[in-house]
């Protein structure tokens, strides 16, 4: 069942109604109480009035991570303190954190969204949600916790770490759904390996992945060691946290995007032209209910694409395809364009490696090298060297082959890649040092 089936399965006209009286509350709003707005609109030479159909939108300037780097803590926040009853900061893995404010019908918002959002990834209110996500001022945590206690699911606060207990608390308790980032859940599978633990006989049914990118192979790899049905989850905490998309447990293709909150937008990164429907570009987002920290056509830096074609679950929302990786974590090796997923998939498409890598990126005099760190499984690394060599060459042969780009690949001993109880890190860039 769908919950809020409603706004899931409205019209698209009545949903671009909708969106156009927020849209225009939305600016009048920023426009009389946040500065910054203010004057990006005169340097326009626009105001609200300007804006009398969604296609208006384009002639609102774009809000960067700069800017809000440029505000930092509080200045973007459109309420006085005394209506903010919650602060979250972004993991700052780029810089500095941007920090973000939630009134009490925000925090309310957003546990309905996250409902919505949960319930799309096959959750029910007779469900056990274990949630892995970390509390604290990343989003992840409460944002599951608010929205599965909305949907009258039960929820295991077990945040990430500790992971030991949380499978002793996942054969015990018997969660039907986990909500982790990715990386952490094949952790949590191979911790409860070496504990005799069987994943795939435990009583989970669904797993709700995201906060960082991750691959198709990657979900058929989840899917088979858990034994569930695996569905994308994507959020930012600039836009709100998790909950701006996700995909539905039925299609499994492209992640619904709550329209009636939030506008899309796919842009050239270049150009900032906006692109048409399936072409790929930077995702940019306007809040159309936010109240605290509402974002104008924020700049997120995610590269994804839209679709608006109906999905087999009836929902009418746009869907955007999975996102590959950010306009900032391209690598440039030798002039190839190069993302850390992209190398992913060549590496899953080969049994004997396991999902754990890492790419170091150097200089060695004026030219860049790629080295990429993988580890193999037990049965291949105690093999003798000769296997392990070809194993090597046949990677890089096959990276050469799919990305255009020479790596030198690097087996390396099971678990010797460090783990990470969240976001995983990918990418060792020395090059900026
Ligand atoms: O990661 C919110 C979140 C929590 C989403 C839990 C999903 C689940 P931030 O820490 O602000 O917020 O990081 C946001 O993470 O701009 C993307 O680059 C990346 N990201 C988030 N979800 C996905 C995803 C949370 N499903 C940044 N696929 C975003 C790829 C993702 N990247």
């Amino acid at each position: 069942m769908i919950y809020n089936i409603d706004y899931e399965t409205m019209p698209r006209e009545g949903l671009e109604a909708i969106q156009l009286r927020r849209l225009q509350a939305t600016l009048e709003r920023v426009y009389a109480s946040v500065p910054f707005y203010k004057k990006k609109f005169e340097s326009a030479g626009i105001t609200p009035a300007d804006i009398t159909s969604l296609d208006d939108l384009r002639k609102v300037p774009f809000t960067t991570k700069q800017d809000l780097r440029d505000n930092y803590p509080f200045g973007m926040f459109a309420v006085p303190m005394d209506n903010v009853v919650r602060i979250h900061a972004s993991s700052g893995t780029t810089g500095q954190p941007t920090v973000v404010g939630y009134t009490a019908r925000d925090v309310s918002t957003w546990a309905e969204l996250m409902a919505r959002a949960l319930s799309a990834g096959g959750a029910t209110r007779g469900d056990i949600i274990h949630n892995a996500y970390g509390y604290g001022l990343f989003t992840g945590g409460l944002g599951v916790h608010y929205g599965a206690e909305r949907l009258g699911a039960s929820v295991i606060p077990v945040s990430g770490g500790n992971t030991k207990r949380q499978i002793v608390i996942m054969r015990d308790f018997g969660p039907t759904i986990l909500t982790a980032t990715p990386s952490y859940t094949l952790h949590l599978a191979e911790v409860a390996e070496e504990m005799g633990i069987a994943f795939d006989q435990l009583s989970f049914k669904y797993g709700i992945f995201g906060a960082e990118p991750w691959s198709e192979k990657m979900r058929d790899e989840i899917e088979r060691k858990l034994g569930i049905v695996a569905v994308d989850i994507y959020g930012l905490s600039e836009v709100m946290g998790p909950g701006v998309a996700i995909e539905c447990h039925e299609a499994k293709n492209g992640l619904h995007v709550f329209e009636d909150h939030f506008i899309p937008e796919i842009i050239d990164p270049a150009t900032g032209d906006v692109l048409p429907a399936g072409q790929e570009g930077e995702l940019v987002f306007t809040s159309l209910t936010k109240e605290a920290f509402p974002v104008i056509r924020y700049r997120t830096r995610d590269i994804s694409a839209l679709r608006t074609e109906p999905c087999v679950c009836g929902r009418t929302h746009a869907r955007m395809q999975r996102v590959s990786g950010r306009t900032d974590d391209m690598l440039i090796i030798r002039g190839v364009n190069v993302f850390p997923s992209q190398i992913e998939s060549v590496l899953m498409e080969t049994e004997e490696v396991a999902p754990h890598y890492q790419l170091m990126v150097d200089r060695e005099g004026n030219l860049d090298t790629l080295t990429v760190r993988v580890e193999v499984d037990e049965k291949l690394f105690s093999d003798e060297v000769r296997k392990l060599q070809a194993m090597e060459k046949k990677l890089a042969k096959n990276i050469k082959e799919m990305l255009g780009v020479s790596a030198r690949v690097q087996l390396v001993e099971p678990k010797s890649i460090e783990r990470s109880q969240g976001k995983a890190v990918r990418v060792i860039d020395n090059r900026k040092l």
